[in-house]
């Protein structure tokens, strides 16, 4: 008896579970942030307060940068219009609750992964969107060329992250003394730097190279060492508990990606719109199979994204690569098939 019991059970659920996946194979339920965004016609994207290449408005109060781009691409994608964003600028202690209190709806700010962040603060990472390391920027005229020899130099820091941490764990383990000397806002952080308040300034690279490039009065009185003590894989978050928003955030990602590993630009996306009949790119602008529907979205969504800021590559060298102001090679953030490690699975 029991035992058909727990058959006629199992059958049932077993239909009830193949219902609800054929409700889901057809279109992707709207999730709750996104139908709020759609309710106030704009996403709420949480940057830095202002660093540049990343996140830094003008006079204007014009927002530029690499993850600026980003939330316009999402904004296009979600939208249909790359300006219906809003940013909310968020310094590094204020950005996690910030996201979990609803202020902001994706955090796109130079932010790095961590199995804590990732456990602990009730969130979710998207996408790798930039491989980074953290180094140390120094005066020139202090002749240091090794991270080694900053024994009992105070180093600037900013509180609320990572760079605090690996900076400790760092001279911990080299058994060096040095001074740390901890800011909360970005801004008086660097400025405690240029004015000989430390000998070193410690954050990511790219944050580094923001600071030389646009923050120093002469970029060539600064030095970046060679020494680079961690792993800062940078990339969007999102509240955790709506996984059709995670999806959105991470595809728009990751489609920008592979826009740039099929060869699709800002520039040639309408011709190939109207006349390319490979799969994969048909796939990437609408005009093959249909993956928007699968992300509660219309067929365009990744077209009109490349269309308002171009591809991953495109994004990179405009707001970050050599010839931008902070003159960053490409690196590690090459495509996978370039010889760097920047690898998105397929749209499809
Ligand atoms: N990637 C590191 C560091 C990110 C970070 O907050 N860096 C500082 C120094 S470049 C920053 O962006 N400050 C800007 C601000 O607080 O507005 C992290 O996630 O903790």
């Amino acid at each position: 008896m029991r035992h058909t019991v727990s058959r006629l059970s199992l059958r049932l659920f077993g239909g009830i579970a193949a219902a609800s996946l054929l409700a889901f194979s057809a279109t992707a339920q709207a999730g709750k942030t996104l139908d709020s965004i759609r309710q106030k016609g704009s996403i709420q994207c949480g940057v830095s307060t202002g660093v540049a290449g990343f996140s830094l408005p003008d006079s204007q109060g014009n927002w530029s940068g690499f993850d600026v781009d980003y939330c316009r691409a999402l904004a296009a994608a979600v939208l249909n219009d790359p300006s219906k964003v809003t940013f909310t600028p968020l310094n590094s202690q204020q950005r996690f609750a910030a996201l979990q209190s609803g202020e902001v709806d994706v955090l796109a700010r130079n932010t790095t992964w961590t199995l804590t962040r990732d456990a602990s603060l009730g969130l979710q990472f998207a996408a790798i969107t930039y491989f980074d390391g953290q180094g140390f920027l120094v005066p020139k005229k202090l002749k240091i060329t090794s991270a080694k020899q900053l024994k009992n130099a105070e180093i600037c820091v900013q509180s609320g992250t990572t760079n605090e941490k690996n900076l400790a764990d760092y001279f911990r383990a080299q058994n060096i003394k040095v001074r740390t000397v901890v800011f909360e806002g970005f801004e008086a952080s660097f400025k405690a730097f240029f004015s000989g308040r430390c000998q070193a300034y410690t954050t990511d690279v790219s944050g580094l190279a923001g600071l030389r490039n646009k923050e120093a009065k002469n970029p060539d009185d600064y030095v970046v060492l060679p020494e680079i003590i961690s792993k800062e894989p940078l990339g969007p978050a999102v509240r955790r508990g709506d996984d059709e928003w995670l999806a959105i955030v991470k595809w728009v990602a990751y489609g920008l990606i592979e826009a740039e590993e099929a060869g699709l630009t800002q520039a040639n996306a309408d011709a190939w719109k109207a006349t390319s009949k490979d799969p994969v790119v048909q796939r990437l602008l609408g005009t093959g199979e249909d993956s928007g529907k699968l992300l509660g979205l219309d067929r365009e969504w990744l077209y009109r994204g490349i269309k308002a800021v171009g591809n991953y590559g495109e994004i990179f060298e405009r707001n970050v690569g050599p010839n931008s102001v902070l003159k960053l090679p490409r690196g590690v953030n090459r495509l996978w098939n370039q010889g760097g490690i920047l690898y998105a699975p397929p749209v499809r």
